[in-house]
Protein backbone atom coordinates (compact mmCIF):
# COMPACT_ATOMS: atom_id res chain seq x y z
CA UNK A 1 0.00 0.00 0.00
CA UNK A 2 1.56 3.75 -0.82
CA UNK A 3 2.16 5.88 1.49
CA UNK A 4 -0.65 8.84 2.10
CA UNK A 5 0.42 11.51 -0.06
CA UNK A 6 -0.31 14.37 2.52
CA UNK A 7 1.91 17.36 0.73
CA UNK A 8 2.34 18.46 4.35
CA UNK A 9 2.49 22.01 3.98
CA UNK A 10 3.12 23.00 7.34
CA UNK A 11 6.37 21.07 8.05
CA UNK A 12 7.43 21.97 4.89
CA UNK A 13 7.16 25.37 5.44
CA UNK A 14 8.48 25.38 9.28
CA UNK A 15 11.44 23.67 7.45
CA UNK A 16 11.88 26.22 5.23
CA UNK A 17 11.38 28.48 7.63
CA UNK A 18 14.38 27.56 9.99
CA UNK A 19 16.58 26.79 6.75
CA UNK A 20 15.66 30.83 6.49
CA UNK A 21 16.84 31.43 10.58
CA UNK A 22 20.33 29.48 9.95
CA UNK A 23 20.98 30.93 6.66
CA UNK A 24 20.30 34.64 7.55
CA UNK A 25 21.69 34.97 11.38
CA UNK A 26 24.52 34.30 13.80
CA UNK A 27 24.38 31.06 15.01
CA UNK A 28 26.69 31.69 18.22
CA UNK A 29 25.50 28.90 20.76
CA UNK A 30 29.05 27.38 21.82
CA UNK A 31 27.18 23.68 21.33
CA UNK A 32 26.01 23.90 17.72
CA UNK A 33 27.10 23.40 14.27
CA UNK A 34 25.98 23.18 10.53
CA UNK A 35 26.42 19.45 9.48
CA UNK A 36 27.32 18.81 5.98
CA UNK A 37 25.04 17.49 3.56
CA UNK A 38 26.27 14.53 3.38
CA UNK A 39 26.02 14.44 7.03
CA UNK A 40 22.24 15.22 6.49
CA UNK A 41 21.77 12.40 3.86
CA UNK A 42 22.65 9.87 5.94
CA UNK A 43 20.61 11.20 8.67
CA UNK A 44 17.77 11.65 6.46
CA UNK A 45 18.13 7.97 4.78
CA UNK A 46 16.67 4.48 4.88
CA UNK A 47 18.56 3.05 7.98
CA UNK A 48 15.89 4.67 10.13
CA UNK A 49 13.48 1.97 9.22
CA UNK A 50 15.43 -0.62 10.65
CA UNK A 51 15.85 -2.12 14.61
CA UNK A 52 18.64 -3.77 15.57
CA UNK A 53 19.28 -4.03 18.90
CA UNK A 54 22.59 -5.77 19.94
CA UNK A 55 25.87 -5.25 18.11
CA UNK A 56 27.71 -5.70 15.02
CA UNK A 57 27.32 -9.96 14.62
CA UNK A 58 25.13 -10.23 17.59
CA UNK A 59 21.50 -9.11 16.57
CA UNK A 60 18.19 -9.50 18.30
CA UNK A 61 16.65 -9.00 14.54
CA UNK A 62 17.25 -10.02 11.02
CA UNK A 63 18.50 -8.45 8.23
CA UNK A 64 21.30 -6.26 10.19
CA UNK A 65 23.75 -7.37 7.30
CA UNK A 66 24.31 -3.97 6.24
CA UNK A 67 23.52 -2.36 9.46
CA UNK A 68 26.13 -4.43 10.29
CA UNK A 69 28.79 -2.87 8.24
CA UNK A 70 27.98 0.33 8.73
CA UNK A 71 28.04 0.49 12.34
CA UNK A 72 31.33 -1.27 12.46
CA UNK A 73 32.74 1.38 9.82
CA UNK A 74 32.03 4.08 12.25
CA UNK A 75 33.66 2.01 15.07
CA UNK A 76 36.67 2.01 13.18
CA UNK A 77 36.80 4.98 11.77
CA UNK A 78 36.03 6.74 15.64
CA UNK A 79 38.75 4.52 16.76
CA UNK A 80 41.22 5.29 14.21
CA UNK A 81 40.35 9.09 14.41
CA UNK A 82 40.82 9.30 18.62
CA UNK A 83 43.32 6.27 18.91
CA UNK A 84 40.65 3.73 20.65
CA UNK A 85 40.53 0.41 21.48
CA UNK A 86 36.78 0.04 21.42
CA UNK A 87 34.26 2.29 20.74
CA UNK A 88 30.18 2.34 21.21
CA UNK A 89 28.55 4.37 18.58
CA UNK A 90 25.07 3.87 19.66
CA UNK A 91 24.14 6.55 22.45
CA UNK A 92 21.73 8.91 21.16
CA UNK A 93 22.71 11.55 23.35
CA UNK A 94 25.83 12.44 25.25
CA UNK A 95 23.59 12.32 28.73
CA UNK A 96 22.59 8.74 27.71
CA UNK A 97 26.79 8.06 26.79
CA UNK A 98 27.58 9.37 30.48
CA UNK A 99 25.18 7.59 32.50
CA UNK A 100 26.15 3.97 30.32
CA UNK A 101 29.06 4.68 31.81
CA UNK A 102 28.55 5.49 35.32
CA UNK A 103 26.29 2.21 35.16
CA UNK A 104 29.03 0.19 33.48
CA UNK A 105 31.50 1.65 36.15
CA UNK A 106 29.88 2.38 39.46
CA UNK A 107 27.14 1.03 41.83
CA UNK A 108 24.42 3.20 43.20
CA UNK A 109 26.00 5.50 45.78
CA UNK A 110 29.29 5.40 44.67
CA UNK A 111 31.40 8.67 44.78
CA UNK A 112 32.25 10.64 42.13
CA UNK A 113 34.11 13.74 41.15
CA UNK A 114 32.86 16.18 38.62
CA UNK A 115 32.74 19.41 37.73
CA UNK A 116 29.99 21.67 39.47
CA UNK A 117 27.29 22.85 37.17
CA UNK A 118 27.18 26.61 38.28
CA UNK A 119 31.28 26.42 37.42
CA UNK A 120 31.05 25.10 34.36
CA UNK A 121 30.38 21.11 34.36
CA UNK A 122 26.94 19.61 33.07
CA UNK A 123 23.89 17.99 34.51
CA UNK A 124 25.10 14.86 33.93
CA UNK A 125 27.90 15.63 36.26
CA UNK A 126 26.18 15.34 39.18
CA UNK A 127 23.41 17.92 39.36
CA UNK A 128 20.94 17.31 42.16
CA UNK A 129 18.24 17.87 39.72
CA UNK A 130 19.49 15.12 37.67
CA UNK A 131 19.44 10.89 37.58
CA UNK A 132 23.70 10.78 37.98
CA UNK A 133 22.98 13.37 41.23
CA UNK A 134 20.66 11.58 42.43
CA UNK A 135 22.17 7.96 41.96
CA UNK A 136 25.32 8.81 42.69
CA UNK A 137 27.15 10.56 45.19
CA UNK A 138 28.97 13.28 43.12
CA UNK A 139 30.98 15.66 45.04
CA UNK A 140 31.57 18.70 43.17
CA UNK A 141 35.05 20.83 42.68
CA UNK A 142 35.30 24.09 41.17
CA UNK A 143 37.41 26.98 39.24
CA UNK A 144 39.71 29.37 41.66
CA UNK A 145 38.46 32.53 42.95
CA UNK A 146 41.46 34.42 41.43
CA UNK A 147 41.93 32.93 38.16
CA UNK A 148 38.85 31.22 37.27
CA UNK A 149 40.70 28.05 36.12
CA UNK A 150 39.99 24.61 37.32
CA UNK A 151 41.51 24.32 40.73
CA UNK A 152 43.36 21.17 40.31
CA UNK A 153 44.54 21.20 44.35
CA UNK A 154 41.22 21.31 45.21
CA UNK A 155 40.55 18.14 42.51
CA UNK A 156 43.55 16.24 44.57
CA UNK A 157 42.09 17.35 48.06
CA UNK A 158 39.08 16.33 46.87
CA UNK A 159 39.78 13.09 45.84
CA UNK A 160 42.46 12.12 48.69
CA UNK A 161 39.05 13.03 51.00
CA UNK A 162 36.36 11.42 49.02
CA UNK A 163 37.98 8.40 47.88
CA UNK A 164 36.01 8.76 44.25
CA UNK A 165 35.89 5.39 42.37
CA UNK A 166 35.38 7.74 39.52
CA UNK A 167 37.09 11.47 38.20
CA UNK A 168 35.03 12.94 35.40
CA UNK A 169 37.01 15.79 33.64
CA UNK A 170 35.38 17.97 31.15
CA UNK A 171 33.11 21.12 30.93
CA UNK A 172 30.38 22.64 28.85
CA UNK A 173 30.72 25.94 29.34
CA UNK A 174 34.90 26.77 30.72
CA UNK A 175 36.92 28.64 27.97
CA UNK A 176 40.06 27.26 28.91
CA UNK A 177 42.03 23.60 28.05
CA UNK A 178 41.91 21.18 29.69
CA UNK A 179 44.91 19.12 30.09
CA UNK A 180 43.87 15.47 31.14
CA UNK A 181 47.33 14.55 32.17
CA UNK A 182 46.60 16.37 35.91
CA UNK A 183 43.14 14.35 36.22
CA UNK A 184 45.11 11.00 35.80
CA UNK A 185 47.99 12.04 38.32
CA UNK A 186 44.81 12.54 41.08
CA UNK A 187 43.09 9.29 39.74
CA UNK A 188 46.30 7.44 39.99
CA UNK A 189 46.79 8.55 43.44
CA UNK A 190 43.65 7.80 45.07
CA UNK A 191 43.11 4.49 43.21
CA UNK A 192 39.99 5.94 40.84
CA UNK A 193 39.11 5.61 37.08
CA UNK A 194 38.74 8.46 35.58
CA UNK A 195 36.69 9.51 32.30
CA UNK A 196 36.66 12.67 30.18
CA UNK A 197 33.56 14.13 28.86
CA UNK A 198 34.79 15.91 25.61
CA UNK A 199 30.99 16.40 24.54
CA UNK A 200 32.14 20.15 23.68
CA UNK A 201 36.11 19.76 22.04
CA UNK A 202 35.52 16.32 20.51
CA UNK A 203 36.29 18.81 17.51
CA UNK A 204 39.04 20.37 18.64
CA UNK A 205 40.92 17.16 20.06
CA UNK A 206 40.05 15.44 16.40
CA UNK A 207 41.63 18.77 14.60
CA UNK A 208 44.71 18.09 17.31
CA UNK A 209 44.29 21.62 18.56
CA UNK A 210 43.63 20.43 21.48
CA UNK A 211 45.10 17.35 23.70
CA UNK A 212 43.64 13.66 23.22
CA UNK A 213 42.09 12.08 26.46
CA UNK A 214 42.77 8.75 24.89
CA UNK A 215 46.57 9.26 25.96
CA UNK A 216 45.85 8.79 29.62
CA UNK A 217 42.14 8.38 30.55
CA UNK A 218 40.02 5.21 30.77
CA UNK A 219 37.24 6.15 29.23
CA UNK A 220 35.85 9.37 26.88
CA UNK A 221 32.42 10.38 26.32
CA UNK A 222 31.31 12.88 23.90
CA UNK A 223 28.91 14.23 21.21
CA UNK A 224 28.93 14.24 17.72
CA UNK A 225 27.60 17.20 16.41
CA UNK A 226 28.73 19.83 18.67
CA UNK A 227 32.78 21.16 17.29
CA UNK A 228 32.68 17.68 15.79
CA UNK A 229 30.34 18.79 13.48
CA UNK A 230 28.30 15.57 13.11
CA UNK A 231 24.62 14.44 13.29
CA UNK A 232 23.08 14.87 16.80
CA UNK A 233 23.77 11.54 19.13
CA UNK A 234 26.45 10.98 21.69
CA UNK A 235 29.35 8.40 21.63
CA UNK A 236 32.13 6.09 24.17
CA UNK A 237 35.31 5.55 23.47
CA UNK A 238 37.20 2.96 25.76
CA UNK A 239 40.30 0.71 26.68
CA UNK A 240 39.67 -2.64 25.79
CA UNK A 241 39.08 -3.75 29.53
CA UNK A 242 35.96 -1.65 30.08
CA UNK A 243 34.66 -2.44 26.47
CA UNK A 244 32.34 -5.17 27.29
CA UNK A 245 31.18 -3.64 30.57
CA UNK A 246 30.32 -0.09 28.33
CA UNK A 247 28.47 -2.32 25.72
CA UNK A 248 26.35 -3.82 28.42
CA UNK A 249 25.53 -0.46 30.44
CA UNK A 250 24.70 0.88 26.56
CA UNK A 251 22.65 -1.84 25.60
CA UNK A 252 20.75 -3.65 27.27
CA UNK A 253 21.26 -1.24 30.26
CA UNK A 254 20.22 2.12 29.25
CA UNK A 255 19.16 2.12 25.38
CA UNK A 256 16.47 -0.37 23.50
CA UNK A 257 17.02 -0.34 19.48
CA UNK A 258 20.43 1.68 18.28
CA UNK A 259 19.33 5.16 15.32
CA UNK A 260 21.51 3.31 12.51
CA UNK A 261 20.70 6.12 10.57
CA UNK A 262 22.61 8.72 13.07
CA UNK A 263 25.05 5.56 13.29
CA UNK A 264 25.81 6.13 9.38
CA UNK A 265 25.80 9.70 9.71
CA UNK A 266 28.46 9.17 12.49
CA UNK A 267 30.59 7.17 10.42
CA UNK A 268 30.31 10.16 7.95
CA UNK A 269 31.18 12.96 10.57
CA UNK A 270 34.26 10.40 11.44
CA UNK A 271 35.73 10.69 8.17
CA UNK A 272 35.17 13.99 7.43
CA UNK A 273 37.07 15.03 10.86
CA UNK A 274 40.16 13.01 10.09
CA UNK A 275 41.09 15.43 7.00
CA UNK A 276 43.28 18.09 6.79
CA UNK A 277 40.62 20.56 5.84
CA UNK A 278 38.87 19.78 9.59
CA UNK A 279 42.63 20.55 10.90
CA UNK A 280 42.32 23.89 9.97
CA UNK A 281 38.82 23.97 10.84
CA UNK A 282 39.48 23.42 14.21
CA UNK A 283 42.33 25.91 14.29
CA UNK A 284 39.84 28.09 12.97
CA UNK A 285 37.72 28.07 15.59
CA UNK A 286 40.32 28.41 18.21
CA UNK A 287 42.21 31.64 16.39
CA UNK A 288 38.07 33.30 15.70
CA UNK A 289 36.83 32.67 19.25
CA UNK A 290 40.30 34.61 20.33
CA UNK A 291 39.65 37.40 18.27
CA UNK A 292 36.56 37.48 18.92
CA UNK A 293 36.73 37.54 22.81
CA UNK A 294 39.20 40.58 22.12
CA UNK A 295 36.88 42.78 20.49
CA UNK A 296 34.21 42.05 23.63
CA UNK A 297 36.97 42.97 25.79
CA UNK A 298 37.12 46.22 23.87
CA UNK A 299 33.45 46.66 24.17
CA UNK A 300 33.62 46.63 27.89
CA UNK A 301 32.46 43.00 28.60
CA UNK A 302 34.66 40.88 31.39
CA UNK A 303 35.98 37.69 30.00
CA UNK A 304 35.78 34.91 32.94
CA UNK A 305 39.02 33.80 33.14
CA UNK A 306 40.09 36.73 30.98
CA UNK A 307 40.01 34.75 27.39
CA UNK A 308 39.46 31.61 25.70
CA UNK A 309 41.82 28.70 24.55
CA UNK A 310 38.92 27.30 22.95
CA UNK A 311 35.89 27.64 20.99
CA UNK A 312 33.81 29.24 23.80
CA UNK A 313 34.20 32.23 26.02
CA UNK A 314 32.11 33.62 29.12
CA UNK A 315 30.81 37.29 28.95
CA UNK A 316 30.27 38.56 32.68
CA UNK A 317 27.55 41.55 31.63
CA UNK A 318 28.18 43.54 34.65
CA UNK A 319 31.58 45.51 33.21
CA UNK A 320 29.03 46.82 30.27
CA UNK A 321 25.81 47.08 32.67
CA UNK A 322 25.27 46.31 35.57
CA UNK A 323 21.50 46.30 35.19
CA UNK A 324 21.49 43.57 32.21
CA UNK A 325 20.77 40.00 32.71
CA UNK A 326 21.80 37.19 30.93
CA UNK A 327 18.28 36.46 30.25
CA UNK A 328 17.40 40.07 28.64
CA UNK A 329 20.88 40.13 26.70
CA UNK A 330 19.75 36.72 25.07
CA UNK A 331 16.23 37.50 24.03
CA UNK A 332 17.12 41.18 22.78
CA UNK A 333 20.23 39.52 20.96
CA UNK A 334 17.84 37.05 19.51
CA UNK A 335 15.57 39.91 18.03
CA UNK A 336 18.80 41.04 16.31
CA UNK A 337 19.71 37.92 14.91
CA UNK A 338 22.25 37.05 17.23
CA UNK A 339 21.55 33.55 18.51
CA UNK A 340 23.62 32.45 21.71
CA UNK A 341 22.16 31.49 25.56
CA UNK A 342 22.68 33.00 28.63
CA UNK A 343 24.42 31.57 31.36
CA UNK A 344 25.71 31.72 34.98
CA UNK A 345 29.54 32.60 35.57
CA UNK A 346 31.47 31.42 38.16
CA UNK A 347 29.38 32.35 41.85
CA UNK A 348 27.04 33.78 40.12
CA UNK A 349 25.43 36.36 42.13
CA UNK A 350 22.21 35.61 39.81
CA UNK A 351 19.88 32.41 39.69
CA UNK A 352 21.05 30.00 36.66
CA UNK A 353 17.44 31.00 34.92
CA UNK A 354 18.59 34.63 34.86
CA UNK A 355 22.10 34.87 35.10
CA UNK A 356 24.53 37.02 34.98
CA UNK A 357 26.42 35.71 32.06
CA UNK A 358 26.55 34.81 28.19
CA UNK A 359 27.85 32.04 26.71
CA UNK A 360 29.31 32.44 23.23
CA UNK A 361 30.85 30.07 20.67
CA UNK A 362 32.59 30.26 17.23
CA UNK A 363 31.92 26.37 15.84
CA UNK A 364 29.32 27.66 13.68
CA UNK A 365 30.04 30.73 12.28
CA UNK A 366 33.91 28.66 11.14
CA UNK A 367 32.02 26.35 9.39
CA UNK A 368 30.07 29.16 7.57
CA UNK A 369 33.94 30.67 6.68
CA UNK A 370 33.85 33.73 8.89
CA UNK A 371 37.04 34.15 9.95
CA UNK A 372 38.73 37.35 11.66
CA UNK A 373 37.26 40.32 10.62
CA UNK A 374 33.94 38.67 10.50
CA UNK A 375 34.81 38.73 14.30
CA UNK A 376 35.35 41.63 14.58
CA UNK A 377 32.23 42.69 13.27
CA UNK A 378 29.96 40.36 14.87
CA UNK A 379 31.66 42.02 18.80
CA UNK A 380 30.62 45.27 17.52
CA UNK A 381 26.81 44.28 16.65
CA UNK A 382 26.80 42.20 19.84
CA UNK A 383 27.62 45.70 21.86
CA UNK A 384 25.80 48.20 19.58
CA UNK A 385 22.12 45.82 20.33
CA UNK A 386 22.85 45.53 23.89
CA UNK A 387 23.53 49.03 24.54
CA UNK A 388 20.10 49.92 22.14
CA UNK A 389 18.22 47.31 23.58
CA UNK A 390 15.51 49.99 24.50
CA UNK A 391 14.93 51.61 21.31
CA UNK A 392 13.16 48.61 18.80
CA UNK A 393 14.33 50.01 15.91
CA UNK A 394 17.92 50.38 16.64
CA UNK A 395 18.01 46.73 17.20
CA UNK A 396 15.72 45.72 13.95
CA UNK A 397 18.84 47.77 12.23
CA UNK A 398 21.15 45.64 13.80
CA UNK A 399 19.57 42.39 12.55
CA UNK A 400 19.51 44.33 9.01
CA UNK A 401 22.99 44.43 9.50
CA UNK A 402 23.36 40.73 10.41
CA UNK A 403 21.68 39.82 7.78
CA UNK A 404 23.74 41.39 5.50
CA UNK A 405 26.93 39.79 7.37
CA UNK A 406 25.47 36.48 7.13
CA UNK A 407 24.20 36.73 3.41
CA UNK A 408 27.65 36.32 1.61
CA UNK A 409 27.88 32.94 4.19
CA UNK A 410 24.90 30.80 4.01
CA UNK A 411 25.46 27.78 5.47
CA UNK A 412 22.81 26.08 3.39
CA UNK A 413 21.85 28.51 0.21
CA UNK A 414 20.55 25.52 -1.86
CA UNK A 415 18.52 24.09 0.75
N1 LIG B 1 23.23 21.34 25.99
C1 LIG B 1 24.67 21.22 25.86
C2 LIG B 1 25.33 22.56 25.82
O1 LIG B 1 24.74 23.47 25.28
O2 LIG B 1 26.44 22.71 26.31
C3 LIG B 1 25.26 20.35 26.85
O3 LIG B 1 24.61 19.14 26.89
Amino acid sequence: MPWPVLDDEEVVRLTRNEVERQNTALQLIASENFASPAVLDATGSVFTNKYSEGYPGRRYYGGNQVVDEVEELARQRVCALFGADHANVQPHSGANANMAVYQALLEPGDTVLGLSLDHGGHLTHGSPVNASGLMYNFVGYRVTASDERIDMDEVMSLAQQHKPKLIVAGATAYPRMIDPAPYRKVADEVGALLMFDAAHIAGLIAGGVHPNPMDVVDIMTFTTHKTLRGPRGGCILTTSEHAAAIDKAVFPGQQGGPQEHAIAAKAVAFAEANTDEFKQYSAQIVANAAALAEVLGQEGFRLVSGGTDNHLMLLDLRTFDEELTGKEAQIVLDEAGITLNRNSIPDDPRSPFVTSGLRIGTPAVTTQGMAEPEMAEIGRLLAKCLRSRDDAAAVAGVREEVRTLCAPFAPYPDL
